[in-house]
């Protein structure tokens, strides 16, 4: 098969295992040539379809796999980087729907917000906190459409990184109000802590997940543009979700936000 017809054929068929609730099993087995580039293209395609049939459009990125506990859960050892759609967006508190999500998990992540554009190719822990307007807590949803959650990272990347929901917290700060590398995080589930940690969890500090992200999508010709928020990363494994259960992801000196889920 010709590069364009494999990807197009594997976006087609992420976009219809979202929409209909069906896992897939892993590309790499049936399409050897899945690296890790032709995985960002169908990844771009992914997007496009999405954008046209869902009528949405892009508010940002996400890190994924940026902590040593994602790594060592999904077997993999480098990061992803994924693309935030609004129909994505939830709002803190406001119920979230289980129904349309095939195995959802939950992740407590810091949220980047930026008000300048961040440019590879060599963009430093500095040159982000320069260009962001505001951190917030933040929790991710997210719902592999691959069985099991098994996937290499090229199919991972291919699915979006996993993307399906995020909610930020309603307050935000400044970056240098706080120490994002030490910045300790309790995860509570339904009231019960299900795992703590700090920012430094995340590639030894947050800003340096996206910094990472910003110098790879320098060698495709894309960066991070103002306006745009950027989730950095779980801090912690991620935790399996049922409905009428309540996560909060407490951060400290940013305070917390709040997921709850119905049917
Ligand atoms: C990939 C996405 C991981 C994170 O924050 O580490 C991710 C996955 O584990 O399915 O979003
Ligand atoms: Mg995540």
């Amino acid at each position: 098969m010709i590069k364009t017809d494999v990807i197009a054929q594997i976006a087609k068929e992420l976009f219809l295992a979202e929409r209909h609730k069906t896992p897939v099993n892993r590309f790499v087995d049936r399409y050897p040539e899945l690296d890790e580039a032709l995985a960002y293209q169908v990844q771009e395609e992914l997007i496009e379809i999405k954008c046209k049939e869902e009528q949405t459009k892009r508010v940002g990125r996400k890190l994924g796999l940026t902590s040593k506990a994602k790594q060592i859960m999904m077997g993999v050892h480098e990061p992803s980087y994924g693309v935030l759609l609004e129909s994505m967006q939830m709002f803190d508190g406001e119920p979230i729907s289980l129904s349309p999500l095939i195995h959802a998990k939950a992740e407590p992540e810091i949220a980047f917000i930026f008000n300048k554009e961040v440019k590879g190719p060599s963009v430093s822990v500095a040159d982000v906190l320069a260009a962001t307007e505001f951190i917030a807590p933040a929790i991710e949803i997210i719902d592999s459409r691959f069985h099991g959650f098994s996937f290499t990272l090229a199919d991972a990347v291919a699915d979006n990184s996993s993307s399906a929901r995020f909610i930020i917290g309603d307050r935000f700060y400044a970056p240098d109000q706080v120490d994002l590398k030490l910045m300790g995080m309790v995860f509570k589930k339904n009231g019960e802590v299900v795992s703590t940690g700090a920012g430094a969890a995340v590639m030894g500090h947050p800003a340096r997940a996206v910094a990472w992200m910003a110098n790879r999508l320098y060698k495709i010709g894309q960066s991070i543009k103002p306006g745009e928020v950027v989730l950095s990363g779980s801090l912690s494994g991620a935790v399996s979700i049922a409905p009428g259960d309540q996560f909060t992801a407490s951060f400290d000196g940013i305070g917390s936000v709040e997921a709850v889920f119905t049917e």
